[in-house]
């Protein structure tokens, strides 16, 4: 979805189909990188087909998320930039309800930030201009499952695979004016038990610097962040294996909490 010329002669069609075959049977692939030269611009295009095809069995596009926007992952996987996955409305998880997790891989879950667009957004925005157009924002959680053995993938790898997007649910939205953003803390639970604890600044020091990368990539692919659209910012924590049968808690100081039970 970049902009960018690519000089790639890839077959994005084959490509995409590979990897949504891959989710539709609940099984790995083989990286496409092993066999294709696959530079980023057209592994953006591989993702959009993907979702081209998701959206022909008649799923709708409700968002985007935001991926490696935290320095550590940055620095493991050698890029300076975040990247982001499309969001539609089969991953979204009710809030409070019941994920199976039949249908996944080997789903990993994270705590996030989550804004719902309230006006559209797209290009180089300031960080005025990005909380004016948000609605709500909210904590959240995000499940993973990379197509790939093991998440074992390279950077054009994982952005073909949406950058492993998954699923999704979203606690209830707040106003954004009530709260500094910048410092939140977040605590995920399982079953009661405390198992990781975060901090909002590590989404780029402040998820309002995600949403505005979102902006400057919606510019790059020629689309806009659209009102009634969520933004996942990022994750406060590493993502842990999410397993089943088990309740899963994702609370955020000031903005109340987001659960799952999965089976
Ligand atoms: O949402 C994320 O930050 C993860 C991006 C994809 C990489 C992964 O699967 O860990
Ligand atoms: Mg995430």
């Amino acid at each position: 979805m970049s902009t960018e010329t690519s000089t790639v002669a890839a077959d994005v069609a084959a490509l995409a189909a590979t990897l949504d075959e891959a989710t539709l049977a609940h099984r790995t692939t083989d990286r496409l990188t092993d066999t294709t030269d696959l530079d980023l611009p057209t592994a953006y295009r591989v993702q959009r087909a993907v979702i081209e095809r998701r959206i022909a069995r008649g799923e709708a596009l409700v968002g985007v998320k935001m991926g490696f926007t935290s320095r550590a992952k940055m620095i493991q996987m050698g890029v300076d930039d975040v990247i982001w996955g499309l969001l539609t409305d089969a991953m979204l998880v009710e809030e409070g309800g019941v994920l199976d997790l039949a249908g996944h891989i080997h789903p990993r879950i994270e705590p996030e930030i989550a804004f719902l667009i309230g006006s559209p957004l797209s290009g180089t925005i300031t960080p005025v201009e990005a909380v004016r157009a948000i609605a709500g924002v909210a904590v959240a959680y995000e499940v993973l499952d990379s197509r790939y053995a093991n998440f074992d993938f390279t950077l054009p790898d994982v952005i073909a695979d949406n950058a492993s997007a998954s699923g999704f649910g979203v606690g209830t939205w707040h106003d954004p004016d009530t709260l500094d953003l910048g410092n939140l803390g977040l605590l995920v639970e399982i079953d009661g038990r405390p198992v990781a604890t975060g901090s909002s600044a590590a989404i780029l020091g402040n998820p309002l610097r995600s949403l505005i990368a979102a902006a400057r990539l919606a510019a790059e692919a020629g689309i806009e962040l659209r009102p009634g659209w969520v933004v996942l910012a990022g994750a406060a924590t590493a993502a842990m294996p999410l397993p089943k049968g088990a309740h899963v808690r994702v609370s955020a100081a000031g903005l109340g909490r987001a659960e799952v039970t999965t089976r």
